[in-house]
């Protein structure tokens, strides 16, 4: 669909040239001495589009490339949108440096991936203030006061905790290992996002419901092959006796299976360590196809439609819900084709 360009409501865009902020950078200068310089600032129309910046984690990983790529399809000049995308490289002070600039701009509106869940109280009031909605997306803002941001959509990271937890209690039960002592060997995410706390809340609340499942050590994967691949590695040299590895994402459990084969430790469905993975992206679900990852539990990255949907609520004048949970689910390499992560184009 493409929006009606004389477009009334919304604010405007105002793009401050260079030779402005020069004559105000002199007119803040002079006023020092008594002297008033006009200040000249072009301002331009947004010609009917409605501003939408996003301020984005990064590119750690196949998830996040999937929903930065969903943003950038959605926001498209030809669906209405004027779009605006900054990678913070992983570092929240980035992000807020992005927010204070898109205030400036004056966007329509704010989207934000925040990189961890607390320190945005600042800014977000920064953004309210300035009368510009935020829109937060995938991980959430923990903040004194709801009212900061307008809306929220993402996965229930707690909950695909506890899908992978009961997956695994089931697999030893049909294994006839559901007495053993069971080691748990647990590569984190990002440490202090919502997708980290939620996959750790879930093992850690189902390893202390089991007596016979031990967590052996945490490591800080954060979310990449490279990093996870890494630290594992690390590990082995010292210790080789796990029976499951818990990556909190798919290129992490990528930088796993690397650590596992150059040990020549076996892993998967004919192997001796149970791999864990979350995100079912094309390089999950492909390595699960082939039996190297057991259970891969979905996450879905692709928010800009949902995004979207938000906005467009807001433009017509309702109250969109404050929190969207995303439905998702599991795979295992038994319930998995070709075709099917085909279909899923991520
Ligand atoms: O699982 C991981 C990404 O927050 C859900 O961040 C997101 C996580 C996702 O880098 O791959």
């Amino acid at each position: 669909m493409k929006r009606k360009k004389n477009r009334t409501t919304g604010r405007k865009l105002f793009v401050v040239t260079a030779a402005a902020l020069l004559a105000m950078t002199m007119a803040s200068m002079l006023s020092g001495c008594g002297n008033q310089a006009a200040v000249d600032i072009q301002t331009e129309s947004s010609d009917g589009l409605i501003s939408v910046a996003f301020s984005e984690v990064g590119a750690e990983s196949d998830w996040r490339v999937a929903n930065s790529e969903s943003m950038r399809t959605t926001f498209t000049e030809e669906n209405g949108y004027e779009f605006y995308f900054e990678d913070a490289k992983g570092k929240q002070e980035n992000q807020i440096t992005t927010l204070r600039n898109y205030i400036l701009q004056g966007v329509d509106y704010i989207v934000l991936a925040p990189v961890v869940e607390t320190g945005w109280d600042e800014v977000l009031q920064e953004a309210k203030d300035a009368g510009i909605p935020v829109i937060v997306v995938d991980r959430m803002v923990d903040v004194e006061e709801e009212d900061l941001y307008t809306a929220w959509v993402g996965s229930d990271f707690k909950e695909e905790g506890d899908i992978a937890v009961e997956w695994l209690e089931e697999y030893l039960e049909e294994q006839g290992r559901a007495d053993e002592e069971i080691q748990i060997l647990h590569v984190m995410g990002t440490l202090g996002a919502s997708s980290q706390l939620g996959r750790t809340e879930g093992l850690e609340e189902g390893v202390a419901v089991h007596d016979n499942w031990e967590i052996v050590a945490q490591l800080q994967g954060e979310y990449t092959q490279a990093k996870t691949y890494e630290v594992v590695s690390e590990y082995l040299a010292g210790s080789t006796d796990i029976d499951v590895i818990y990556c909190e994402n798919d290129n992490s459990a990528l930088g796993v299976i690397q650590a596992l084969d150059e040990a020549g430790i076996s892993y998967g469905t004919d192997g001796d360590v149970i791999l864990i993975s979350f995100d079912a992206t094309t390089v999950g679900l492909t390595a699960c196809l082939k039996g190297k990852i057991n259970l891969d539990v979905e996450c879905n990255p692709l928010h800009g439609p949902r995004v979207e949907q938000i906005i467009l609520q807001i433009e017509a004048g309702e109250t969109p819900q404050k929190l969207t949970y995303v439905d998702e689910t599991y795979f295992t390499p038994d319930t998995l084709t070709e075709e099917l992560i085909e279909e899923r184009g991520y």
